[in-house]
Parts: C-alpha cells; structure tokens; sequence
C-alpha cells in the first residue's frame, strides 16, 4: 500500500497541534468493493445521536460495505416497491430481523458493540452487505482503484488497516502523523 500525509490545510489556523489525512492507495484490486480501511489506535469516540443511511435499492444493499462509529444509528431503507427484509448476524447469531414490506419505509438500529455484522435479506438470496462497527470515526471505503482518504488524524503513531470483509484478508502497515 502507498501513502502519504497530506496536513490538513486548517491546521494553519492555529490548531495546536497538526492534524493529518491520510490519503492511500488500498491493494485491493480483486475486490475494492468489499473492502474497507480503518485506524487502529485513534482515540475513541462514540457516535451517539449521528445517523447513517444504508438502502435497498434494485435489490442491493447500498453500499456493499458501511463502516459506523460506534454508537450511530443506521437508518435503513426500502428503496423498492416490493418486500425486502433486513436481517443482521454477527457470526451466526441475529442481532436484527425485521421486514420493510413498504417503498420508502426506514428502521432504524443503532449499533453500539464494535465488529463486522453481515446483512442479508431473507427473500432475495442475492442480496448481501457488511456493517462494520468502529470505535473511532478514522475510517474510509476505497474507490475502484482502492484510492481512499481518512480525514482528521490528530497527531501520533496509528496502524491502518485494509481490510476485506467478505475473504477477511488483512494488511497492516504503521503510519505517523505530525
Ligand atoms: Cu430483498
């Protein structure tokens, strides 16, 4: 993996200390799709009363791979005029299984333990998705080309993590943001 620190701009305005991006290149060109890129060692935080979107469009699970801070709420979405249902394991056990047999209806579930949950929907077995739970907001899904950028570091040393959630393929590398 390629990387380099790019200091935040804003840093300038009398920021105490130099805040970084983190802007890659994730080797995953036989899956960019099903990966995601995250920092281990960051300060925690928790994403109480934050909300993201996750669909269900065209019988797919938009996107592919969600990654949340702990504590935020998901609000998911039937984007399609027929039946799906949402139904979220971690490893083999149900965690959510709840139907949205309406156009436009959304749930909402707010994830509060860190992990990779797999979302499927019980009536079209084509339809597949990852959750994953973080407990800091450093994190990014790579683009095509595995191009990714994680935003506001704040100073120190961290391990990045490309991950693949669907083979568990695993690269660590270390970085230092000054
Ligand atoms: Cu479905």
């Amino acid at each position: 993996m390629r990387k380099m620190i790019v200091p935040l701009a804003l840093a300038i305005l009398a920021a105490p200390a130099l805040a970084g991006n983190l802007v890659g290149i994730a080797d995953c060109n036989e899956d960019c799709g099903s990966t995601v890129v995250y920092v281990e060692g960051a300060p925690t935080r928790d994403g109480a009363g934050t909300t993201v979107d996750f669909d269900q469009k065209d019988k797919v699970f938009i996107p592919h791979v969600l990654p949340v801070l702990q504590g935020a709420t998901v609000n998911i979405k039937n984007g399609d005029p027929f039946l799906h249902n949402v139904h979220v394991y971690s490893g083999k056990e149900t965690v959510l299984n709840i139907a949205l047999p309406f156009q436009g209806q959304v749930i909402q579930h707010t994830f509060t333990e860190p992990g990779t949950y797999e979302v499927l929907c019980d009536a079209h077995p084509e339809m597949s998705a990852y959750i994953v739970v973080l407990d800091n907001p450093h994190f990014a899904t790579p683009n095509d080309n595995g191009a990714y950028e994680i935003t506001g570091l704040p100073a120190g040393n961290y391990t990045v993590v490309v991950r693949n959630v669907k083979s568990d393929k695993i690269e660590r590398s270390s970085v230092v943001v000054n």
